[in-house]
């Protein structure tokens, strides 16, 4: 029996709640998953960087570190959870061998993955380099300072609300900070695209906030209660926005410098870009 002084140490609702078989698994599915997808894209960011002008290849190399990074410790958070619970009955019961799960790695690893994916933007847009470290640091700041606040915070989930809710406010206000500032590089995004891709940059923009969006609800989510459900989709939108703010945002920017590369005269991205000779002629004898 987990005593509320225990359950205020350990502070993670994952060690206060049974899960039925069914929780259990899709828990485990959700994490392998995201760990699974994470590291096999590291071969695909690391593949492709070939294809961009030499300006750009950082880009999807900065995409492989972060897929490494985050894949490592979602492996750990998924390891974690296999150990965290005991089959006793038919239910499965938190703190099995001595092991208690939580959350709290995935905000250390986003200290190192933020910085990353926010410069990668900077970087596609093809800033100066002055302003380029500028503009970086001035997204880094606010982004490191809602991390933190936020890991400070989520240990009063197990039931301080005034601890989450409060500690949840001032990350809340370092998020805006930190939207005011993407909102300045993704301006600068849309004077320095090509014309053809001005709209790539305000679609990114969109994307931004509907991703990182999804991070401050699964904060707040213990709140609706201790429940196996509570648990479950949480780990879902933490799943769902690790693998569209990390791996989808990574393609997509991957996308946008290949256009960029072929447009500014890069042959490789021009010929990557090509509809196969198959493909034209499937669709001339079609006669479309
Ligand atoms: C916290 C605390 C509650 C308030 C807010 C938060 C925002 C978190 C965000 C995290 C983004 C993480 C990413 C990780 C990629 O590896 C800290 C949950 C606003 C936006 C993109």
């Amino acid at each position: 029996m987990v005593t509320p002084e225990l359950a205020s140490q350990l502070g993670s609702i994952e060690n206060l709640v049974a899960l039925t078989v069914g929780q259990h698994t899709a828990g485990s599915l959700i994490l392998m998953v995201s760990y699974g997808a994470h590291f096999a894209f590291i071969l695909f960011f690391l593949a492709i960087a070939w294809q961009l002008a030499p300006r750009y290849r950082v880009i999807p190399i900065m995409s492989a570190v972060v897929m490494a990074s985050a894949g490592l410790s979602m492996m750990r958070e998924f390891s974690l959870w296999q150990e965290s619970y005991a089959l006793v009955g038919n239910l499965y019961q938190p703190l099995a061998e001595n092991s208690s799960f939580t959350n709290a790695f995935r905000y250390g690893n986003w200290t190192i993955t933020v910085p990353i994916l926010l410069t990668q933007l900077a970087i596609a847009f093809g800033l100066p380099r002055p302003e380029l470290h500028k503009r970086a640091i001035r997204m880094i700041i606010p982004a490191v300072l809602m991390i933190w606040t936020g890991l400070y915070g989520q240990f009063g989930e197990t039931g301080d609300w005034a601890r989450l809710n409060i500690w949840g406010v001032i990350s809340s206000v370092f998020f805006v900070w930190l939207i005011v500032e993407v909102r300045g590089v993704i301006s600068r995004g849309v004077q320095t695209s090509p014309t053809q891709l001005q709209a790539w940059p305000k679609n990114i923009w969109w994307f931004f906030l509907a991703t990182w969006g999804l991070y401050p609800i699964a904060y707040a989510l213990p709140q609706l209660g201790f429940t196996g459900d509570v648990v479950v989709v949480r780990q879902l939108l933490f799943s769902v926005a690790d693998i569209s703010s990390k791996l989808v945002y990574g393609i997509i920017l991957s996308r946008y410098v290949l256009r960029r590369s072929a447009l500014e005269g890069y042959v490789p991205a021009a010929e990557a870009l090509e509809t196969s000779p198959l493909g034209s002629s499937v669709a001339s004898q079609r006669g479309d």
